[in-house]
């Protein structure tokens, strides 16, 4: 058996906006992996500013947060065996041009940077965007 895993998932305004939670939350449940924290919120731009701060000075930076705090979003700690790569695979590539059909990017997303979805990509980092979003336990 693999090791169990945590990772953050947030289901972007983009997707909330075109109605696709239930869409993007079954895949990762079709997947054989566990939703154990689920919640709706509009994030603050000081907050966006900080989980994006590896963007900070791409010129796409201003686009980002006004596109992650347009509206509510989703947010979601997904476990499993591996849930950190399985959860990357099924969200597919950055740019929905890479992203290969039959991946949520890939099935959804048409242009960056609304690609309907974000996930930690490490343990580091999945902890530290689960204790950002949802606290310590
Ligand atoms: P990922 O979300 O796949 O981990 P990151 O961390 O490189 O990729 O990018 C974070 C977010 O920044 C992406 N989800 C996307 O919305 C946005 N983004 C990344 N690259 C670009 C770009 N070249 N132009 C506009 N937005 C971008």
């Amino acid at each position: 058996m693999s090791q169990v895993e945590q990772t953050f998932v947030m289901i972007k305004p983009e997707a909330v906006q075109r109605g696709l939670i239930g869409e993007i939350l079954s895949r990762f449940e079709r997947k054989g992996l566990k939703i154990t924290r689920l919640a709706m919120k509009q994030i603050e731009p000081s907050v966006a500013e900080v989980h994006y701060r590896h963007h900070r000075d791409k010129p796409f930076f201003p686009g980002l947060i006004e596109a992650i705090t347009a509206g509510p979003v989703v947010l979601a700690v997904i476990e499993g065996p591996q849930a950190i790569a399985h959860v990357r695979n099924l969200i597919g590539a950055t740019n929905p041009l890479q992203a290969v059909p039959g991946s949520i990017r890939g099935d959804f997303a048409n242009e960056l940077p609304y690609n309907m979805v974000h996930a930690s990509d490490g343990p580091e980092t999945a902890r530290e965007e689960i204790a950002r979003f949802f606290g310590e336990e």
